[in-house]
């Protein structure tokens, strides 16, 4: 039983992932986009995806790769807008530059650039449903995380945004704010420190990207008139970006 067409942005790994398998077992086809081509590979042949690779910084790129979508899988009904990332951890006073540019054109041009390009076709089909990744990091800032968690703020600000700029047809828009999911996000975020990045999930129980993945599912499939605008998931023993009580 085909349930419908799923785009997930950054389903390589982690959370994308998660969904791509979630929604694949929902009986969704998939395309899958990420940059690192062997890992868009192995989840073709697990998934019979479509897979696209391409860097969402570079709009053109995904312009272009986003056009290449064959006819037959084009009427997209989910966009999951994951692919995303934070960098570094220090005093807002002492960030770098390179840094903020990958995360502020990830997490925020490039989910804009895929809903620009996505959403018109949603609207002329009068369907179809956008889930954001944001996170509990965009609700307030938490000690030196202030240009990540000022991208997430962004992202749900751009939710918000969006779900009244298409409110007045079926088109559907929902915002989850994940706490802490142990992904690659951490890895990622230390450039590679892995001792560092496994520290992050020490002394409780994190969420996974399954968990987040049922979520977005749980919106997806709502009846059609309900539409789950947000959902905050945090690990138990996790309050807010900055409480977290480990035992
Ligand atoms: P991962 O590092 O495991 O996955 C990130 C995904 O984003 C990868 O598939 C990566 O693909 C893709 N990606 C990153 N940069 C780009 C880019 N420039 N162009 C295209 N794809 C890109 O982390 P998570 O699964 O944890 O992160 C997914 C989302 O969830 C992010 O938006 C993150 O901010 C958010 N989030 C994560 C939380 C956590 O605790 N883990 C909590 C709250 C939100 P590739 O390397 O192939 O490009
Ligand atoms: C990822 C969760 O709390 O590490 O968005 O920023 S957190």
């Amino acid at each position: 039983m085909k349930n419908g067409i799923a785009l997930i942005t950054g389903a390589t790994s982690g959370i994308g992932e998660a969904c791509a398998d979630k929604f694949f077992n929902a009986g969704y086809s998939l395309i899958l986009t990420g940059r690192n081509q062997k890992r868009l590979d192995e989840l073709k042949e697990k998934y019979n995806a479509l897979t696209l690779c391409f860097d969402v910084r570079d709009r053109e790129a995904t312009q272009k790769a986003l056009a290449s979508i064959p006819a037959e899988m084009s009427a997209i009904d989910v966009l999951i807008n994951n692919a995303g990332l934070a960098l570094g951890l220090e005093p807002e006073f002492e960030g770098d530059y390179e840094d903020w540019d990958t995360m502020l054109d990830t997490n925020i041009k490039g989910l804009l650039t895929v809903t620009r390009t996505i959403v018109p076709g949603m609207i002329s089909r009068n369907h179809g449903h956008i889930i954001n990744i944001g996170s509990v990091a965009g609700d307030a800032a938490y000690a030196n995380g202030a240009v990540y968690c000022a991208s997430k703020a962004a992202v749900k600000t751009l939710t918000d945004g969006l779900r009244i700029d298409v409110a007045a047809s079926e088109v559907r828009v929902t915002l989850l704010k994940p706490g802490l999911v142990e992904t690659n996000f951490s890895r990622v975020r230390f450039h590679g420190d892995n001792e560092r990045a496994d520290n992050v999930y020490k002394g409780i129980t994190p969420l996974t990207g399954a968990d987040i993945a049922d979520a977005a599912l749980y919106a997806a499939q709502a009846p059609a008139h309900v539409q789950i605008a947000e959902m905050l998931i945090l690990a138990t023993h996790q309050a807010n970006g900055s409480t977290i009580v480990r035992k």
